[in-house]
C-alpha cells in the first residue's frame, strides 16, 4: 500500500514513532519532522526506531522534499490548518492520521471508544471485559489512552479485538476508519482552541461513526444533546443509554440498578453500589456504555458483569490517594475541562479544598463554579488561567480563592487550609501543559506528595 512511496511522519513522540514503524515495515520510502523548539537533530534521530531508516527534519522541512512526498501521516497534537499541514494539501499530498494508518494495517474487529469525557475509563473497562471473553493476548487497548495504535496493528489477526480510546484530535484525520462498535459518551465544550468552533470539535467527534453501516453499532448518550440527535443520523445503529429516565429500548438507570430495556422487556443487570468499585454518576454513565459496547461485540452478558465487578478506578481519574491526618485525597488530574472537572466534584461526600487551573483552551468556567454549591471550601489556582478562574469565581459569588505561584506552594496551601473531615481533590479543570509534560506528571507529583505527608 505505502510500498515505495515517500511517507512524512509529521510529529515524532509516541505516535510519530509508531508510524515511522508501521511504515517501515510496509516498505515506505520515510522521512520524519519534528516542528518542536526544544529537540535537536542529534534526538529527532534517535527517535527513529531501531530497524528503521528514516530521514530526519527539525524545525523546516526543505521545499525540494516537500516536492516529493506522497502520503504525509499526522501525529494528534499537530493541526491540521498548521502551515506545513495546509502547504502539503495545497500541493496535492494525501494527508492522513495515525489513527487511519493503524487501521489500514488492521485484521481484526474494532471498538472505538470518543467523547468528551469517560473515553479512559471505558475504554479500559472494555479492554478488560474484552480480555475476560477473549483472553489477554487477542486483545489490543490502543489510541490515546498512551499505546499508538500503529504500534499494535501489525499483530492483529481475524480472532483479535481492538478497543480503542480515539481523541477528536485523532478523529478530524480519519479516512476509512470503521469501527464494529463506537461509542460516542458525551460532547461538551473542549480544545475549541484546536477546533475553533463547537461546531468543528462535534463533527470530529461524529467522525467516528461516518464509515459505519446498519450492520455496525454506534452506543449514544440520551442525555447529551449532541449525541442524542446523533442517534437520528448516525449510519450505525443507534443503541442508547441513559442516567436520567427510563428508555424504551437501551441501557438506563432505575433507582440503584442499571437496566436494559429490550423488546418491551426490562432486566435488572447490576447494582451500581454493590455490584460497582467506581464513584460518581459519570462512573454509572460509563459502564453503561460498556456494558453496550461490549454487548455490540458479542461478549456474553455473565462475562461482561464479572468485569464490571472486579474493575477499579483508572489512575488519575477521581483516584482516592490516602487519608493524612484526617484529610482525604483525590488525585482526578485527568479533570482536563471544566465539565470532567464537574463530575470530579460531584463525586465528593466530604467538604473541599479544591485545585484548579492550568493550560488555557479557551474553557468557560461558570458552569464549574456553580456546581461548587456550598462543598467547595477553598479554590486554589494555578497556572496559565489562574486569573481568568479568580474573576469568574468572584462573578459568581465564590471568594475563597487562593493563588499559588508553583505546584509545590499549591500543594502546601491545601494542606493547610483542609481540616480533618476534608477532602483534598486535584481536579484542575484545564490541561496540564505548560507546567507539566503531561496530566499523569501532574497527577503522580500530587501522589507522591501526598504519599509523603505524616499520617
Ligand atoms: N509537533 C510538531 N508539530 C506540531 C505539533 C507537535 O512537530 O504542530 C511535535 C512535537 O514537537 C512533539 C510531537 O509532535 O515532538 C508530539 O506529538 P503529539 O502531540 O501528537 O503527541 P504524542 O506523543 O504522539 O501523543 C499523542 C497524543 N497527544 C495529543 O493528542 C496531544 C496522546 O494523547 C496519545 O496518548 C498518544 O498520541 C498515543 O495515541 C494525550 C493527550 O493529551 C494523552 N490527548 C488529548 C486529551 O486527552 O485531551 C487529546
Amino acid at each position: 500500500m505505502f510500498e515505495g512511496r515517500k511517507c512524512l511522519v509529521i510529529g515524532s513522540g509516541v505516535s510519530g514513532q509508531g508510524a515511522v514503524s508501521l511504515l517501515g515495515h510496509m516498505g515506505a520510502d520515510i522521512l520524519l519532522f519534528d516542528g518542536g523548539d526544544k529537540i535537536t537533530q542529534e534526538e529527532l534521530e534517535g527517535r527513529v526506531p531501531r530497524g528503521v531508516q528514516a530521514g530526519c527534519y527539525v524545525g523546516q522541512v526543505p521545499g525540494e522534499v516537500l516536492e516529493q512526498i506522497d502520503v504525509a501521516v499526522l501525529s494528534p497534537g499537530v493541526p491540521v490548518d498548521s502551515p506545513l499541514v495546509t502547504e502539503l494539501k495545497s500541493r496535492g499530498v494525501r494527508v492522513i492520521g495515525e489513527i487511519e494508518l493503524g487501521f489500514l494495517a488492521e485484521r481484526g474487529r474494532v471498538a472505538a471508544i470518543t467523547g468528551t469525557n469517560g473515553k479512559t475509563t471505558t475504554t479500559t473497562l472494555v479492554g478488560e471485559i474484552m480480555k475476560a471473553h477473549l483472553g489477554q493476548d487477542k486483545v489490543f487497548v490502543v489510541g490515546n489512552i498512551g499505546n499508538p495504535y500503529t504500534l499494535e496493528a501489525e499483530k492483529t489477526t481475524p480472532d483479535t479485538v481492538t478497543v480503542g480510546e480515539i481523541s477528536s484530535f485523532q478523529l478530524e484525520t480519519v479516512e476509512s476508519f470503521r469501527p464494529n462498535v463506537s461509542a460516542i459518551l458525551n460532547i461538551t465544550p473542549d480544545h475549541l482552541n484546536r477546533h475553533h468552533t463547537m461546531e468543528a470539535y462535534v463533527e470530529a467527534k461524529e467522525r467516528i461513526a461516518m464509515c459505519q453501516g446498519p450492520e455496525d453499532i454506534c452506543v449514544l448518550n440520551y442525555e447529551n444533546a449532541y449525541t442524542r440527535d446523533f442517534g437520528g443520523r448516525c449510519p450505525a445503529r443507534a443503541v442508547y443509554f441513559s442516567s436520567a429516565r427510563e428508555l424504551a429500548e437501551g441501557y438506563f438507570l432505575r433507582g440503584e440498578e442499571i437496566c436494559l430495556a429490550r423488546d418491551g422487556q426490562v432486566r435488572a443487570l447490576l447494582n451500581i453500589h454493590r455490584d460497582m468499585n467506581l464513584v460518581g454518576l459519570c462512573n454509572v454513565e460509563n459502564v453503561m456504555a460498556a456494558i453496550a459496547i461490549a454487548t455490540g461485540m458479542g461478549v456474553p452478558l455473565d462475562t461482561i458483569l464479572g468485569a464490571v465487578r472486579v474493575f477499579h478506578a483508572v489512575e488519575h481519574r477521581i483516584e482516592y490517594v490516602a487519608t493524612k491526618r484526617g484529610v482525604a485525597y483525590y488525585n482526578d488530574s485527568k479533570g482536563t475541562n471544566p465539565d470532567a472537572a464537574i463530575q470530579g466534584i460531584r463525586a465528593m461526600s466530604r467538604p473541599t479544598v479544591l485545585i484548579g487551573g492550568g493550560y488555557d483552551k479557551e474553557s468557560e468556567f461558570d458552569q464549574w463554579i456553580e456546581s461548587f454549591e456550598g462543598k467547595v471550601q477553598w479554590l486554589v489556582l494555578i497556572g496559565q488561567t489562574r486569573e481568568k478562574i479568580a474573576q469568574c469565581a468572584r462573578d459568581h459569588g465564590f471568594e475563597r480563592v487562593r493563588m499559588a505561584d508553583t505546584y509545590e506552594e499549591c500543594l502546601r496551601l491545601c494542606t493547610q487550609l483542609a481540616r480533618p473531615g476534608d477532602a483534598v481533590l486535584l481536579s484542575p479543570a484545564c490541561a496540564s501543559w505548560g507546567m507539566f509534560p503531561n496530566y499523569e506528571t501532574r497527577g503522580q507529583i500530587f501522589k507522591d506528595y501526598v504519599n509523603g505527608l505524616e499520617e
